[in-house]
């Protein structure tokens, strides 16, 4: 079997909030929370396979995708709040809109923060999220990075996800976009594709590439008109200047179940080789499965190991990186099949 090297960090427990605010509906426990990687890390530790730490990133790998005042916000954000009299769970009250005089500006107010750089509710931040965000990042570079020495493949438990977050904006639980990190550090070296399969579309890294002609963002997702991000990811988005033709998105019907899925990924992988790239990232969501409880499409385990299979097959040196994923009880089956199909895990037992 090819070299696998696992990449992870405890620090994502510290991104722990009590609730999130989903369509007006107080959701707690979070769907997003620490659990998730827990049952990953168990069917990894069952599989044999181990996991190394993470080296620190540099600073700099982050402000190469994100606005300085969005990490700034996100540094120093949560203690103002705090003092500023906020409550426990930092969550947006006002949301800057576009259509207001000049975009708006930004608030001395520490209350109205959240609702400058975050797009919904959410996303809620608490005393760990960044050294979570910043964990997640490092995981990601070093598990890019170990591609550069030499190994085929790589896996980093990333955590929160990050894919929703843009240049200037985090939402959708997502805080720094660690795999638009890792794809932009891989691009000193050649053309990379991203590859995001993800149920939610990657707004944030479509986002972070839309005008770069050296980054392909390729992505199946549920159709807009019916799932986060609403506003984002429709097949008519194809980049823009010089990025023209290097973001694809193959937005799916809800229900759709292996065979639509792995048509349209099938279309995914030619995009994705016509490109030709040095390096591909992909922004390994597990929210597309049949029993998710926030996801609208149905694919089976036996998706999920075509998929890794179908990535096998693109040949690249390969990152791996988690994004959603929430059906608990099978997020560590699902991981495994991926694995399988990629050659890198033994089998595991077929759905039941
Ligand atoms: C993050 B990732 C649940 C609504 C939640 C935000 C979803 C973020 C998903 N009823 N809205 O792409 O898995
Ligand atoms: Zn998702």
């Amino acid at each position: 079997m090819p070299n696998l090297v696992i990449v992870t960090d405890p620090a994502h427990r510290g991104h722990d909030p009590a609730y999130e605010l989903n369509a007006g509906r107080l959701v707690s426990p979070r769907h997003e929370r620490p659990a998730r990687l827990d049952a990953i890390e168990a069917a990894l530790t069952a599989a044999g396979l181990p996991r190394r730490g993470a080296m620190p990133a540099d600073e700099a790998t982050i402000t190469a995708v994100h606005d300085a005042g969005l990490l700034a916000f996100l540094r120093d954000g949560y203690d103002a709040w705090r003092a500023a009299g906020g409550p426990e769970v930092m969550l947006p009250d006002t949301f800057r809109s576009p259509r207001w005089a000049g975009g708006g500006r930004p608030s001395a107010s520490p209350l109205a923060a959240p609702g400058w750089w975050c797009v919904d509710t959410a996303t809620p931040i608490v005393a760990g999220s960044y050294a979570a965000a910043r964990a997640a990042v490092d995981v990601a570079v070093t598990a890019a990075e170990l591609l550069t020495d030499g190994t085929p493949i790589t896996y980093g438990l990333t955590r929160p996800p990050g894919h929703h977050a843009g240049p200037d904006y985090l939402g959708g639980f997502c805080l720094l976009n660690h795999a638009a990190v890792a794809a932009r550090e891989l691009s000193r070296f050649g053309r990379v594709a991203v590859l995001d399969v993800d149920v939610h579309h990657g707004n944030g890294t479509q986002d972070v590439f839309w005008r770069d002609p050296d980054v392909l963002y390729v992505s199946l997702h549920a159709h807009p008109d019916h799932l986060f991000p609403f506003f984002s990811g429709f097949a008519e988005e194809r980049g823009e200047g010089p990025g023209r033709g290097t973001t694809c998105n193959l937005p799916l019907a809800a229900g759709t179940s292996d065979e639509g899925y792995l048509d349209a990924l099938r279309i995914a992988a030619e995009v994705v080789e016509d490109f030709d790239p040095t390096a591909l990232v992909v922004s390994l969501g597990l929210d597309a499965a049949d029993a998710d409880p926030i996801g609208s499409l149905a694919l089976t385990g036996d998706g999920f190991e075509h998929l890794g299979r179908t990535i096998a097959a693109l040949d690249r040196p390969t990152v791996l990186l988690q994004e959603g994923g929430y059906a608990l009880e099978r997020l560590g089956e699902l991981t495994l099949r991926v694995l399988s199909g990629l050659g890198t895990a033994p089998s595991p037992p077929p759905d039941t």
